[in-house]
């Protein structure tokens, strides 16, 4: 039987074509970050460009506990392997491997909630990095955090009466472990939102001071929040698929070990982070990240070109029945309306950031979607679309419109959207010959809306206001949708 890969045995694998293993051994990284949200994207980014510093500059004190968000599966896979696994990267022409040693634990907060409130309070730790999606944020509409959410308010009953029930929420978990921390003195530090959002990090440290506004008894860790804790804005990119049973097979003949924690990445991978550190950090410089003092720009024409157009192609893709997006980016109309929403609506937005140039950038991200060996799938991207659309499309669309703008390519977005969610909806969607169910946190209410005569779908989709808020009050928004709407059927 083919072993594990582990501790014990990853050095086997030296010296195998196409493998790379880690340079600094994994068994001698101290702790000194908490990672909330342990998916492949963080796997695949942060925790190779965490190694990556450690490697360049030899500081040993940087490895990671990361910590699973909702299912004790990803500690299953990672457990067995003492926090080792493999990345494969699938380049248009070339395929490797490399282990990452970073994670140095990894911990499910339904077990093991008092070890990682004790880590995030240890001395050693300077850094929280966060990875659990836009819709892991539990915002209410309009921004502020949901605190009839019942998670969220477990936790917050937790944090008011000290009770060390195991955390269910990560914003939760994060204030639970930010209390810990203050109760033990043991310094500033700095939480790191690596997520879609625009303004991550401000955004981040807003619903912690709201959170701890509405919680009776925590005025003192309020303050010491506002004092002593900061929360650096970043632009994360990376294109991570999910790993498919093939991706296995493959890193295991590569590596001769099997692996049950793998990740898949393409070559590609940026992080521009926002130099506001609380204290110590990984000198993530040595790795290639840019350190820089705004990074507003990059994250808005990333969020805007990259993941708006991400998003377009999963619509639209998939409602052609095309499985992935490179097979999505390669049918002429669908470059065509990525293009058109890029050039006519995006672009006129965006500001450059220095040294950027944001047609290149936008002719780049279609070459990185047209990769044909990520198997990234149009059901991947497409879902959780009301959670995403605000952060990548609607801003967009409200610049355009306060600018006197009729924003027709972004219309044609949104009505892709609302033609995916009808078509789930109604279980006429099918893709690749499976019949797909719509993947949202507000499926339910979003199925209800979409649902019902063709006539009025628009302004009854426009009308869900945790999603559009007050866009459902602009005609031309309405007449915009309503007429690419009417194309889609004819298509
Ligand atoms: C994608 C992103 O699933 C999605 O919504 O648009 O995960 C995208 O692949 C990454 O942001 C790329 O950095």
């Amino acid at each position: 039987m083919t072993p594990r890969l582990s501790l014990a045995t990853w050095r086997s694998a030296a010296g195998r074509p196409g493998v790379t293993l880690p340079a600094v051994d994994p068994a001698d990284l101290r702790t000194g970050i908490v990672h909330l949200g342990l998916g492949a994207f963080h796997r695949a980014h942060q925790a190779v460009l965490t190694e990556d510093a450690a490697t360049a500059t030899g500081d040993a004190r940087w490895g990671i506990l990361g910590v699973t968000q909702r299912s004790a599966r990803v500690a299953e896979q990672l457990a067995p392997q003492d926090g080792l696994y493999g990345v494969l990267t699938k380049g248009a022409t070339e395929t490797s491997l490399r282990v990452v040693g970073t994670m140095r634990g990894v911990a499910f907060p339904g077990t093991d909630t008092d070890r990682v409130l004790a880590t995030v309070a240890a001395p050693t730790t300077h850094v929280v990095t966060l990875t659990v999606t836009e819709k892991g944020y539990r915002r209410a509409p309009g921004g502020g955090p949901d605190l009839t959410d019942p998670d969220l308010a477990a936790d917050l009953a937790a944090l008011t009466s000290g009770a060390d029930a195991p955390a269910r929420s990560p914003i939760g978990l994060l204030v639970r472990g930010l209390a810990r921390r203050q109760r033990a003195d043991a310094g500033p530090l700095t939480v790191v939102c690596c997520d879609n959002l625009s303004d991550n990090g401000a955004v981040l440290a807003a619903l912690v001071d709201a959170v701890l506004a509405a919680t009776p008894s925590s005025d003192a860790l309020r303050t010491w929040v506002a004092q002593s804790v900061r929360f650096p804005s970043t632009m994360v990119d990376r294109i991570v698929p999910a790993t498919a049973p093939a991706h296995r097979a493959e890193a295991a003949a590569l590596l001769g070990l099997v692996d049950e924690g793998l990740v898949v990445g393409e070559p590609f991978s940026q992080w521009v982070i926002e130099d506001a550190f609380a204290g110590p950090r990984p000198a993530w410089e040595s790795a290639g990240a840019l350190l820089t003092a705004d990074v507003a720009p990059y994250e808005r024409a990333k969020l805007r070109i990259l993941n708006a157009s991400h998003s377009t192609l999963a619509y639209l893709g998939a409602l052609r029945g095309y499985a992935t997006i490179a097979q999505a980016v390669a049918d002429p109309d669908l470059e065509a309306a990525v293009r058109a929403l890029v050039n006519d609506d995006v672009l006129p937005t965006l500001a450059a950031p220095e040294g950027m140039d944001l047609e290149r950038y936008r002719d780049d991200v279609l070459d990185r979607f047209a990769n044909p060996n990520t198997g990234h799938t149009t059901v991947q991207v497409a879902m959780d679309g009301s959670q995403k659309l605000p952060q990548r499309l609607l801003g967009t669309v409200r610049d355009r419109l306060a600018a006197g703008a009729v924003p027709v390519a972004a219309a044609g977005t949104i009505a892709g959207w609302i033609g995916y969610v009808r078509a789930a909806a109604l279980g006429e969607l099918v893709v690749d010959g499976r019949a797909v169910p719509l993947d949202d946190p507000m499926a339910s209410v979003l199925a209800e809306a979409a649902r019902g005569p063709q006539d009025g779908l628009a302004e009854r989709m426009l009308g869900v206001a945790p999603v559009f808020g007050n866009l459902a009050g602009s005609a031309e928004l309405v007449g915009a949708v309503r007429s690419a709407l009417t194309e889609q059927v004819r298509a």
